[in-house]
């Protein structure tokens, strides 16, 4: 079955409940949760002045092609009351499917991998902690080589370690 890594941020309300309620809530989709990253809390990259986020990425195994995946990832950021109003605007919850086995695809709907993803902290920090040897399809550089090549890391802080059972 093949590996996908989800990310998910949540900078509105009871933070913390949103991450975990996503993941209880992925957790009753024919996936296999296998690993879960610690919890940090993120400066806003991006949109209008917001509230800091909170960041994490999880490691699954499914047999859900990406398209439908994606598509469950969404039916749970609507059912914990996500309003989209503006891209990269404040959010109960994102979820967002970062890797998804060796897949390489340009869509509007779907790209994979995530294209923000090698730029961004607040993603590689935490796939750092579960999959850092893991080589994202297309870069020809694993998390590891990808994340050196951040200058700081500044707007990334730990916040929590335990917080989901697979943690
Ligand atoms: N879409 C395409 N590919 C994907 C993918 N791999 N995963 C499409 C998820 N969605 C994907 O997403 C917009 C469209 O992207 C969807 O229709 C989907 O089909 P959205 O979730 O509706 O809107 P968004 O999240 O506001 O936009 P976008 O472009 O997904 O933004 P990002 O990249 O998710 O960034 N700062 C901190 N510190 N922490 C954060 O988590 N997140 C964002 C949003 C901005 N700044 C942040 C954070
Ligand atoms: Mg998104």
């Amino acid at each position: 079955m093949p590996a996908a890594y989800i990310g998910l941020g949540s900078n509105q309300g009871h933070r913390l409940r949103y991450l975990q309620e996503a993941l209880a809530r992925l957790e009753q989709e024919p996936v296999r949760l296998e690993k879960v990253s610690p919890v940090y809390e993120t400066k806003p990259l991006g949109g209008p002045p917001q509230g800091l986020y909170l960041n994490a990425c999880a490691a699954l195994q499914t047999a859900l092609p990406p398209v439908v995946l994606l598509r469950r990832m969404q039916q749970i950021e609507l059912a914990l009351g996500r309003v989209r109003r503006e891209r990269w605007g404040p959010r109960t919850i994102d979820l967002d499917l970062l890797v998804y086995g060796e897949v390489i695809m340009r869509t509007p709907s779907l790209e994979l991998p995530h294209p923000r993803l090698a730029e961004r902290d607040f993603v590689l920090r935490p796939m750092h902690d579960i999959a850092p040897e893991l080589l994202i399809p297309g870069t020809g550089m694993t998390v590891r080589q990808l994340a050196a090549r951040r200058p700081s890391t500044d707007g990334v802080v730990l916040y929590r370690v335990e917080w989901y059972p697979h943690s």
